[in-house]
């Protein structure tokens, strides 16, 4: 199989990989009591449309990059999990336009989901792995942490806050794009936030600069920007295929390999944007 360029992969992931989260008409959402708490309305038609988007990966090497102010200069910005910004403004700035998180956050005590302050504001958007047939009624009855039950007392506590949660298919549509895409199987575990974040903002976006998902000069075993642990594991990649996930972004980007070396800079265009 011929190696695509990165303008083909553009295209691919654009026609392939469709960002789609639940809706309450559903099934098997539809049939139960707690259908109306899920938004009506699909995320991509809800959110948006930007200009310019900023995603910022929670990697260690942030420190010290100084570029907050760039990241806050874009029209939103999507951050992960559980990172912070108070306190870290110089290096990631300070707006949050939407926060995408797995479903271990919602879920184990130290994250307290339900009352930090963290998640009461922008739209927030959950994920957990699901089956590699994406069927929902078998999710349902066993997904890796319970999203669900979390997500229920969530929007009891804040009704009014948007807040979706993404269809397994649309991680299982990029995990075989990816696969497609190299020449060795990969490991068949869903792609990492940090990416999930980077298509989403790619269907609501004209363009997207992506911040130290790609190593710069400032590379480091520090995990997080936001916590004293080392493991280099956190910028390869363990449970998520993330060397591929990375390979695939290099290809893809359409900046300059100084920009990622300097900055950990990656520019993508959105799919508005993009004649294919
Ligand atoms: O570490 P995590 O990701 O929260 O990071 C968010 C995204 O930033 C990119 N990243 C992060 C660190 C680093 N050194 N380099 C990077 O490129 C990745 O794209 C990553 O997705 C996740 O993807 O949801 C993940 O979540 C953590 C953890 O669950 C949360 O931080 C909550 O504590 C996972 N770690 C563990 O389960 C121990 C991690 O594997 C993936």
């Amino acid at each position: 199989r011929p190696k695509l360029t990165g303008s083909e992969l553009l295209c691919q992931l654009k026609e392939k990989v469709e960002v789609t989260t639940l809706t309450s008409d559903l099934e098997p959402f539809s049939e139960l009591p707690w259908a109306s708490q899920l938004p009506v309305k699909q995320l991509i038609s809800d959110v948006g449309p930007y200009k310019t988007c900023a995603v910022v990966s929670s990697a260690g090497a942030l420190l010290d990059s100084g570029l907050g102010k760039e990241m806050d200069s874009h029209d939103a910005v999507i951050r992960f999990n559980g990172a912070p910004t108070s306190g870290f403004e110089k290096d990631v700035g300070s707006k949050t336009t939407i926060r995408l998180f797995n479903s271990q956050v919602m879920s184990k005590n130290k994250h307290r989901f339900l009352t930090s302050s963290l998640y009461n504001s922008g739209v927030l958007v959950a994920w957990d792995p699901g089956p590699f047939s994406s069927d929902l009624t078998q999710w349902y009855n066993h997904t890796e942490y319970p999203i669900f039950p979390q997500y229920q007392k969530y929007k009891k506590l804040h009704p009014r806050q948007p807040f979706y949660i993404l269809h397994p298919r649309f991680g299982w549509q990029l995990w075989q794009l990816i696969q497609d895409n190299m020449a060795e199987p990969i490991q068949k575990n869903p792609p990492s936030s940090g990416l999930l974040g980077t298509v989403l903002m790619m269907s609501v976006c004209e363009v997207v600069h992506v911040y130290e998902f790609l190593p710069s000069r400032r590379k480091t075993e520090l995990c997080h920007y936001y916590q004293h642990f080392y493991d280099a594991a956190c910028t390869l990649g363990a449970y998520h295929p993330l060397l591929y996930e990375k390979n695939l972004v290099k290809r893809m980007n359409l900046g300059s390999d100084r920009e990622i070396y300097m900055d950990g800079r990656v520019t993508l265009p959105g799919f508005s944007a993009m004649n294919c």
